[in-house]
């Protein structure tokens, strides 16, 4: 009885990291090339941070065949871009302000976060 009740907690205690502390691995990089998948429903790096007033070149690469990823936009820098399958696309972006800029595919079942610092 007194093992049934550990592993019940331990359970929930793993439940409860994994839903509410558990943070997907970010990369910051702030020079050199970024390079994102785009795959399995996530960007990865979804988070990725650049310097403020200095433009940058992101690459995305997409390996999920639904048509849906195929479109990405940043909305706050009037960014929108066709990505192929499974072609790497350049995607400049321009010297923007310090900022949290979201980008997503057209159904917004991709997010990800462009941190400008
Ligand atoms: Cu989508």
């Amino acid at each position: 009885m007194l093992w049934i009740n550990l592993a019940g907690m331990a359970l929930i205690a793993l439940i409860i990291w994994w839903f509410w502390t558990y943070q997907p691995p970010n990369i910051a990089l702030q020079t050199g090339a970024i390079d994102i998948i785009v795959k399995d429903g996530v960007y990865q790096p979804s988070k990725i941070k650049i310097s403020a007033n200095k433009g940058t070149t992101v690459t995305f690469t997409r390996r999920d065949p639904s048509s849906c990823a195929e479109t990405l936009l940043i909305p706050d820098l009037e960014i929108n871009a066709t990505l192929p399958l499974n072609k790497q696309v350049s995607v400049v972006i321009p010297a923007s302000p310090q900022g949290c800029y979201a980008f997503h595919c057209q159904m917004k079942m991709y997010v990800g976060e462009l941190i400008i610092e």
